[in-house]
């Protein structure tokens, strides 16, 4: 670097030539390092002189990128890098011309973006000019791009197309469907009470026939639980005689805690057996077979649950009795409990599936009349089948395309072509996958859910996010940003996770190519055309319905 002084001026003035030679020549005429368009900012005055271009000092014309910095802004040095803050410039012919600070000239580095290797002209780096070469790859790479977003385009026009057609097509099926609600909700009325009056009447005129299969059917099981409930109600008065008789015989003045608290145990239980109003029928003969089954089964359960008390009480003397009071009475019943445990452990498998035992299902019945009634039955239920699925499609319908309508596919409706597309991705642990506008899940040998779509991010209509996901261990709620950039076809490129739980998906898709101005309002008017035709010829087609 140069340095302006008085003591050496021959030195000064070598140097300041030397300078003025490598470093004031350039392609233009103006100063090196200097862009053309700049070009007309570096002009002596008439005497030689010239300004700083912040205008903070005027200094002699030649000091120019003599490799001394004069000026705060350090636009006096463009081509080399005394001020090392300016900008130098680089033509790159056969490529694009760039700006690099002043402060990477003759650094000894080729930089990159000055291909002409014209910021390494002080003879100390060699550096080629290859601006040919990558020119012509940067060539190619803008052709490639631009071709994509031609064709990204030309498809994003047909999205747009749809978009806009099926808005109207939507609008004009809601309306349709709306005004089907009424007359399928009163044939599904309909339907339903003649399927009830069908029932009734197949229940009603085959009640005898019913009744007596019906009989045969749960007569064995009736037979069966009758048995078990009666064994069980023994087994239960047993426990209850030999309270009762610990109650009474045993020895009143050895004050055993354990034996005191069984016996207040067990006149709870009859206090309560007492209060409790009797549920079991009296009749059980008088009863509908089924009837019949249910009451025998709601009372073994009572019979089993009254046992399991009583047990509970013996057993608990039996465990905390004081044995040195040899009290006869409780030593019998101690031995009851024992015999007890031992041959109620054995028999109880037969009531293990009691408490789950459930009527089995009616048996058809085959006589001629009850087959009628059956058959008017069956069809009567397949109208009701028919009315109610007719009903069901035209709520769906109308809740679906509700949705659809609600949602913001963007200002040109670009999007509606996408919505509910579902695209995969595999990296080498899982396969993510998104449905547009609806979920985003993680799948390996199970299904993560990563997030709902709740809405776009910014104003671009680029970037969508899916948030609300499963909850990450000691973390947030899983969400998942999509970004999209332009691509001829819809699918995800990369998956990441920058943050635990916070899932980057990027997506290339027409639906974000640019399409290029001036065209798009030519394209909205034909639409806006289509669009009116398209809704007139629906409402023909609607009216001639
Ligand atoms: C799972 C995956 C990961 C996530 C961790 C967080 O392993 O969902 O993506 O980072 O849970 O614990």
């Amino acid at each position: 670097m140069k340095t302006h002084s008085v003591c050496f001026p021959i030195l000064a003035t070598l140097a300041l030539s030397a300078a003025v030679t490598i470093a004031n020549v350039s392609n233009n005429n103006a100063p090196r390092g200097v862009s053309p368009s700049n070009a007309k900012l570096y002009v002596p005055d008439n005497v030689n002189n010239w300004s700083c271009l912040d205008g903070s000092k005027t200094i002699p014309f030649s000091a120019v990128n003599d490799d001394y910095c004069d000026c705060i802004d350090g636009s006096d040095e463009p081509g080399t890098s005394a001020c090392g803050t300016g900008q130098f410039y680089c033509a790159n012919i056969g490529h694009t011309p760039s700006n690099i600070k002043t402060s990477r000239v003759n650094d000894g580095v080729c930089d990159e973006e000055c291909c002409d290797g014209s910021d390494e002209y002080d003879g100390q780096t060699q550096c080629p000019n290859v601006c040919e070469e990558v020119g012509a790859t940067a060539r190619e790479e803008n052709d490639r791009i631009q071709s994509v977003q031609n064709e990204g385009a030309r498809l994003r026009r047909g999205f747009i197309k749809h978009g806009k057609a099926n808005k109207v097509l939507l609008t004009n099926e809601l309306e349709t469907l709306r005004s089907q609600v009424d007359h399928v909700q009163l044939a599904l009325n309909d339907a339903r009470d003649a399927a009830n009056e069908a029932q009734e009447a197949y229940l009603e005129g085959s009640k005898s026939e019913r009744e007596a299969t019906r009989k045969q059917q749960l007569e064995p099981l009736i037979q069966e639980q009758t048995k078990r409930l009666k064994y069980a109600s023994e087994v239960r008065d047993m426990l209850k005689l030999t309270l009762q008789s610990l109650k009474e015989n045993h020895n009143k003045n050895f004050h055993d805690m354990a034996v005191k608290g069984t016996v207040s145990g067990f006149d709870d239980y009859i206090v309560a057996q007492g209060e409790k109003t009797e549920t079991v029928e009296d009749d059980l003969a008088t009863l509908s077979s089924d009837r019949q089954f249910d009451a025998l089964m709601d009372e073994t359960s009572v019979v089993l649950r009254d046992i399991g008390t009583l047990h509970d009480l013996l057993d608990g003397m039996k465990r905390d009795y004081n044995t040195e009071y040899n009290d006869e009475a409780v030593l019998a019943a101690v031995k009851v409990t024992d015999d007890f445990e031992i041959t109620w452990d054995s028999s109880r498998l037969d009531f293990a599936d009691v408490e789950h035992l459930v009527l089995p299902e009616e048996l058809p019945v085959d006589s001629p009349e009850a087959e009628k009634f059956r058959d008017a039955m069956d069809s009567a239920q397949e109208v009701f089948n028919d009315a109610s699925g007719k009903e069901s499609k035209v709520q769906e319908g109308i809740r679906d395309i509700e949705r659809k309508l609600n949602m913001d596919f963007g200002p040109d409706e670009t999007f509606a072509q996408l919505v509910d597309n579902c695209f995969d991705f595999k990296d080498t642990e899982y396969t993510y996958s998104v449905c547009l506008f609806g979920d985003a899940n993680q799948n390996s040998h199970s299904s993560t859910h990563l997030g709902k779509f709740s809405g776009w991010e910014g104003d671009n209509y680029d970037v969508q996010m899916y948030t609300g996901g499963a909850k990450c261990w000691n973390g947030p709620e899983r969400s998942v940003k999509l970004v999209m950039s332009c691509g001829t076809t819809t699918e995800i490129v990369s998956v990441t996770e920058p943050e635990k739980c916070e899932y980057l998906f990027k997506l290339q898709t027409p639906a974000v190519c640019p399409i290029p101005e001036g065209e798009v309002d030519e394209q909205e008017h034909q639409q806006e055309q289509q669009q009116v035709e398209e809704g007139e010829e629906h409402t023909r087609k609607h009216d001639e319905l």
